[in-house]
């Protein structure tokens, strides 16, 4: 990676909610989760959604067939993009961007999708009209949920981001990604390489080698037999971390530079209570063009 050089820029705090946030009825939310909760019974999955305030759209206490998939569930702690003249621009998610409302949508009678709207704006304390430009970008942030236990996690990049920087930027993006396979604790890590999956017994990361299990797999989190899989979207270059969960290692609204790297330190990872951190870096996010990173996760024996 080249040197990056820190742009710190103001950071738009305004928070603008369009259309109303998710308001089924439902009970309380969790007590660890208790603000601006949302919550989703449908499709096998039992999923609340909320706001962080820097790491994007949070879904968590997730339950699939009444199981428990994860607590503190899925966030975008960092959105890193790389420009070819060594300019770079990392911040926590929300940095520059006007968030515009959680909104849910059925998918067919299949599944359905939570979705979270971010518009860059470059007039600080100005609503963005949210139309990219030669200037700006939008993300799209998307969790869909299938009855068979696929979970398609997605960003939707859309506009060019700052061309005034030798060009067309990657997007590095990093999803952190507490899985808590029937409840936190006795989870097992495993990667698909050499024919077989194996069982790293310490922190690492792996890159995706394109030698995928036969149903598409790289990774996947499981205790014993219920599992999470995690099929690596092919162009993304994924990088999968693998690491011991700790409070405070990017669990709550990061407002630094985060490096999951920087928690791997010799812990052990098997039959433990683990996270996997999914990076993906996404070139091509042409000029208009939507670009969407993000791993599908799969289920099996919940
Ligand atoms: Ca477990
Ligand atoms: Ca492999
Ligand atoms: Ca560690
Ligand atoms: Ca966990």
């Amino acid at each position: 990676m080249t040197q990056a050089r820190r742009v710190r820029r103001p950071r738009i705090v305004l928070l603008t909610v369009l259309g109303s946030l998710l308001s089924l009825a439902a009970p309380p939310p969790p007590a660890a989760h208790a603000s601006h909760g949302s919550h989703v019974v449908q499709n096998n999955w039992d999923v609340w959604a909320a706001v962080t305030g820097s790491d994007g759209m949070r879904i968590h206490d997730v339950k699939y067939k009444g199981k428990t998939v994860m607590n503190s569930g899925i966030t975008i702690p960092q959105v890193r993009v790389l420009y070819p003249d060594d300019h770079v621009v990392y911040d926590h998610f929300e940095d520059q961007l006007l968030f515009v409302g959680i909104q849910k949508e059925n998918l067919g009678t299949t599944g359905f999708r939570l979705k979270a709207r971010y518009c860059f704006s470059n007039l600080i304390g100005q609503p963005s009209d949210c139309v990219p430009s030669n200037t700006t970008y939008d993300y799209l942030q998307r969790f869909d949920f299938y009855s068979d236990g696929q979970l398609w996690v997605w960003l939707e990049i859309h506009g060019p981001g700052l061309m005034n920087h030798g060009g067309e930027p990657t997007y590095r993006i990093w999803w952190r990604m507490d899985f808590d396979v029937t409840g936190a604790g006795g989870d097992y890590i495993q990667r698909w390489n050499a024919g077989t999956w194996q069982q790293p017994s310490l922190e690492s990361y792996w890159q995706d080698d394109g030698n995928n299990s036969p149903s598409g797999y790289e990774w996947r989190m499981l205790d014993p037999s219920p599992a999470v899989h995690v099929d690596p979207n092919s162009v993304d270059d994924a990088l999968f971390y693998g690491l011991l969960f700790h409070t405070g290692e990017g669990d709550t609204n990061a407002a630094s530079e985060i490096y999951p790297t920087n928690y791997i330190n010799g812990e052990g990872i098997q039959n433990t209570d683990n996270v996997g951190w999914y990076r993906a870096d996404r070139d091509h996010c042409n000029n208009f063009t939507v670009c969407i990173p993000g791993p599908r996760l799969t289920l099996s024996n919940f």
